[in-house]
């Protein structure tokens, strides 16, 4: 970063400008074999609709994709030249992020754009991810996003070589995946969200779609059951569940912490073995996150006892616990479970200590912190839509402006995972209102997982957002026009 260069979002660990360019609208086939043909396909099917090229995939082609050992893990090495394009990567899904590169160092267009605007400067670009874990969170408990408007964001996510979408599906207003044995949970308890006007869920086989859909963008989903609190729709709709077994009125407010799942009843595990072990069949990645935050209403004895219980159980599943930093609380989580801290950049109360719980178990961190990671807090006093609990407003020099190494003492890079930017939804109610909360900070939540640790210079990546906003703007992405870049 600071090398004057770099074009692109994220920043890329090198990228050395070279003399002329490559004219893309000359070029005749992608040369992709064997794992690379995917890879191929899918960057043919963009050039398609981005800007009109239609390039056969097979052996030979002026924009090779090749398979070979010798670069960086997770990364890809890329040069345009005036001759041709090489991207070459250890896999698939290094080539994906490679694919990504060359999107954004394309100009932006529209598919009627004429051929002669598709020169490339010749460039050289060395790139790998500074975190393994690099993830957006989306909540669809709070308001519902149907399948195609996920597949949507995960299209999204790609761009800014984000690999991880972890979905909240469980809350107080709508439990959102279909459980076999269970069906009240998604008739009943998926049939409200904030404010009225109905829910939604996904059955078993929308979830599997979903899950094979980012697996096309090398995304990993990372199911979220929220327990033991925010569970009013699962108790609404079986009172077995509760304490006094009468069962709650469904809830569309946006209050938090006033649900709880009954502690001392052997039901409630039952039910949390059947829930999770489906989630985790239907999951081919190596988490689950089974929430733990906000239990503002199971007391603290109960709290411990229940997370002792529930994370053996999710850890029987075979999975990787995940839990928000609260769960560090309690002295009995399975070794290695990860922890989601989601206190400030300057932590409060116990977080920074139960957070390196995680870490003393073996496990590690992802971090979220709300004042500069939360897509779902205003940008400024004036936005319409978000919210303001997180210090005030999140502007777009905020989200950029903070390291993960530099947020809990004795943590740095090997402790962690990697970052995440969540996105909750009590305000926000379409794919309009998610784009334009989510974009343009996730670029700068995306650049600080993937890029290398350096000065966050706002000044260096402004114009690059200026760039990406202009390629958004051709994707049909709407995003906030934030105050400090040229937009064009
Ligand atoms: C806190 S952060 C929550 C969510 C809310 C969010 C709103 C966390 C683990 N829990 O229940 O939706 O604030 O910003």
């Amino acid at each position: 970063m600071g090398n004057t260069a770099v074009t692109v979002i994220p920043a890329p660990v090198s990228q050395v400008a070279g003399d002329g360019a490559f004219d893309l609208g000359r070029a005749r086939a992608i040369a992709a074999i064997a794992d690379a043909a995917p890879v191929g396909e899918y960057l043919a099917s963009l050039l398609r609709a981005a800007v009109g090229l239609h390039l056969p995939v097979g052996n030979d082609g002026e924009l090779a994709l090749v398979i070979e050992p010798g670069h960086p893990d997770g990364g890809y090495d890329l040069e345009v030249a005036p001759g041709g394009i090489r991207l070459a990567a250890n896999d698939a899904a290094g080539l994906f992020a490679g694919a990504q590169t060359l999107r954004q160092l394309l100009p932006p267009a529209s598919a009627n754009a004429s051929a002669t605007s598709l020169a490339i400067a010749a460039t050289t670009i060395s790139d790998h991810p500074r975190f393994a874990y690099r993830g957006a969170m989306l909540d669809v408990a709070r308001h519902f996003f149907g399948v195609e408007d996920v597949k949507r964001y995960i299209d999204h996510l790609a761009l800014l070589k984000l690999n991880v979408l972890h979905l909240h599906l469980t809350d107080d207003q709508g439990w959102r995946l279909e459980i076999e044995g269970w069906p009240r949970l998604t008739e009943h308890g998926g049939s409200t969200q904030v404010g009225g006007g109905g829910g939604g869920f996904y059955t078993q086989d929308d979830y599997r779609d979903i899950v094979a859909y980012a697996a096309s963008r090398f995304i990993t989903i990372v199911p979220e059951i929220d327990l033991p609190g925010h569970t009013n729709a699962a108790l609404s709709s079986y009172p077995e569940l509760t304490c006094d077994g009468t069962a709650p009125p469904l809830y569309e407010g946006i209050e938090v912490g006033f649900s709880s799942l009954c502690i001392d009843n052997e039901r409630t595990y039952e039910f949390v073995a059947d829930v999770l072990g489906q989630v985790a069949a239907l999951t081919p990645g190596p988490w689950i996150h089974i929430g733990g935050d906000e239990a503002l209403s199971t007391p603290e004895t109960d709290y411990l006892r229940f997370i002792e219980r529930a994370s053996g159980i999710a850890a029987a599943t075979g999975k990787t616990v995940i839990g928000w930093h609260e769960m560090g609380r309690s002295p009995a989580l399975p070794a290695g479970t990860v922890g989601e801290y989601w206190s400030f950049t300057t932590p409060e109360g116990d977080a920074a200590e139960v957070s390196r719980r995680f870490i003393d178990g073996g496990g590690q961190l992802i971090l979220a912190p709300a004042d500069v990671a939360y897509l779902d807090m205003k940008y400024d006093e004036s936005s319409a839509l978000g919210l303001l609990w997180a210090k005030g407003p999140t502007s777009v020099q905020e989200a950029y402006g903070w390291d993960p190494a530099e947020v809990l003492p004795g943590v740095g890079d090997a402790q962690l995972l990697g970052v995440e930017a969540p996105l909750w939804t009590e305000t926000i109610a379409s794919m309009e209102d998610l784009e334009s909360m989510a974009f343009p900070r996730i670029a700068a939540i995306a650049e600080i997982a993937w890029s290398p640790r350096g000065p966050r210079d706002f000044a260096g990546f402004a114009p690059r957002l200026a760039a990406f906003g202009a390629h958004l703007a051709a994707l049909g992405i709407p995003f906030h026009r934030a105050p400090g870049v040229a937009w064009r």
